[in-house]
């Protein structure tokens, strides 16, 4: 790994950790309301992934998306502006923490419904075949979604029109606060689900960005190549509750400390930059202070963007009753 690409993969890990701090802090003095759903410990496979994708290819996720969207490339200004509700976010502060999108990006949102946007996901995969155009969808859903119909649906679609689609499962073992051995009958074996349609899958290791870069690359080049579907499952952990109204009580402090001493994502990159003499404590404590400053602008900024005005509540709003 070269110092350019180390640099950028360490910013890109500690902007989404300290960007979600910050939503954290924001939200218990009320500045952003609704539903926060916090990606930190989960940053290696955002960054890891998306780095390895083309302007061309798609991007669509769950509510946890902060992390998916900023390593996109999606402002940090305008994400945080649309989670304080205000007209500078990317959807003039109608969307909120969980349906961040930006079609110049081709970031497909933030959606909130477990596993409804797997069929939305093969659906942009279709048309890219269809149509003949460049590109893939890189899906991310989590341990939750295996085992609703429409993640079945989905897979057996891809398969059966070879669509250019990575499905990307984020097993941080835990849905709401059910752990994944009570909601899956075969909890260690999640990936397996893919030899049902006849599609390559692997299990991974989501806490170490390089394994997570060269995974990405693998399915990436072979879907380029004129390959079809694949899933990888990359085995993660959140640190913080399910959303910020969750007091997480149903896991141990001690499971949770144990991941962020032994597994964090960001640690471990630092670790593996000093051992091979990649980067420099001072180099890291830099990306560290520049991506604060980061921070504290784009919490200025949303500050002062304004309010939507009530004239537009029901602007680009879909009403069945009209
Ligand atoms: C269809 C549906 N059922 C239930 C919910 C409520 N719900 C929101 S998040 C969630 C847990 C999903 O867990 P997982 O897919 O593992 O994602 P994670 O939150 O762990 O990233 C549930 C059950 C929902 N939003 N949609
Ligand atoms: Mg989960």
């Amino acid at each position: 790994m070269d110092k350019e690409t180390a640099k950028k993969y360490l910013f890109d890990m500690i902007k989404i950790r300290q960007f979600e701090e910050a939503c954290g802090r924001m939200y218990m003095q009320g500045k952003i309301k609704g539903f926060l759903h916090l990606y930190i410990g989960e940053e290696a496979i955002a960054v890891g992934s998306i780095s390895e994708l083309s302007k061309d290819d798609y991007i669509i996720t769950h509510y946890r998306d902060h992390g998916h969207a900023l390593a996109r490339g999606m402002d940090p200004n305008k994400a945080m502006a649309e989670l304080y509700g205000k007209v500078d976010g990317t959807s003039r502060g109608k969307g909120g923490s969980m349906h961040l999108f930006d079609s110049d990006l081709n970031f497909m949102g933030g959606h909130a419904i477990v596993g409804g946007h797997l069929p939305i996901a093969v659906g942009i995969a279709l048309g890219i075949k269809k149509q003949k155009r460049k590109g893939l969808v890189m899906c991310y859903f989590g341990d939750g979604a295996v085992n609703e119909g429409e993640f079945h649906e989905s897979m057996n679609l891809a398969a059966l029109w070879d669509l250019p689609i990575i499905f990307y499962l984020e097993n941080n073992q835990y849905g709401m606060g059910t752990h994944v051995k009570r909601s899956s009958a075969n909890p260690e074996m999640l990936y397996k689900f893919a030899d049902l349609y006849g599609m390559p899958s692997t299990k991974i290791d989501g806490m170490d960005v390089i394994t997570v870069r060269d995974s990405a690359r693998e399915a990436i080049e072979k879907i380029r190549k004129g390959g079809g579907p694949l899933l990888i499952e990359a085995m993660t952990y959140r640190f913080r509750g399910h959303s910020m109204a969750d007091p997480s009580e149903y896991r141990e402090n001690e499971e949770v400390q144990q991941w962020q001493k032994e597994k964090d994502p960001i640690e471990l990159f630092k670790d593996y930059c000093y051992t091979n003499n990649i980067l420099t404590e001072q180099e890291t404590n830099q990306i560290n202070g520049e991506v604060k400053t980061l921070i504290k602008e784009c919490l200025e900024f949303a500050e002062n963007s304004p309010l939507p005005d009530m004239s537009v509540a029901e602007d680009k709003i879909y009403n069945t009753n009209n």
